[in-house]
């Protein structure tokens, strides 16, 4: 398993839209092997291929605290159904925005369809912190970014410093 870079707004394949999985094959393990390891490494509770400029549509994603064990759950193809009409507000944040925070609403619960690890479908009911994550992971197989869901100014503020920063890690 190798950690790799996480890629950082306003990288462009960021914007990209990711394709179907044809085949959940040894490759695609080894990928999500290695998106899980980058994501613990961060570390994150969900990271979508596109992060590590794979433009496919997987996802890798665990919500166990500290003092639980690892609950690694994989992602391919997933679909979004019946999204519940109540919403929720979570603070995120996003580990391709780094050090940026703020609060997003977005379904509080909804279904979702997807091939798992060994390329079995499955269907998930998800409320909660679950039912955020999946939806910011699939905004990112979408080219979306959770900023892009608040206001021009904070968003283009943050753009605004994350290129400032990458500006001055490039000279040094
Ligand atoms: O690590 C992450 N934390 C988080 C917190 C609230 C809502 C969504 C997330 S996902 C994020 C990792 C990430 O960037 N996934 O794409
Ligand atoms: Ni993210």
């Amino acid at each position: 398993m190798t950690i790799r870079p996480i890629l950082t707004a306003p990288d462009p394949r960021l914007r990209e839209v990711s394709k179907p999985v044809d085949k959940v094959d040894d490759g695609l393990r080894a990928l999500m092997d290695d998106m899980l390891e980058t994501m613990y490494d961060a570390p994150g509770i969900g990271l979508a291929a596109i992060q590590v400029g794979v433009p496919l549509r997987v996802i890798v994603m665990d919500l166990a605290k500290e003092d639980e064990e690892p609950a690694p759950r994989y992602f391919v193809n997933p679909e979004i159904l019946d999204p519940s009409e109540e919403l929720a507000v979570y603070e995120e944040g996003c580990l391709s925005v780094p050090e940026f925070f703020d609060e997003v609403e977005r379904p509080a619960r909804c279904r979702v369809r997807y091939l798992d690890y060994n390329g079995d479908e499955q269907v998930l009911d998800a409320e909660g912190l679950l039912a955020t994550c999946i939806q910011h992971e699939m905004d990112h197989l979408e080219g979306v970014l959770f900023i892009d869901h608040l206001s021009r100014l904070k968003r283009e503020r943050v753009l605004k410093k994350l290129k400032k920063e990458q500006r001055l890690a490039a000279a040094e």
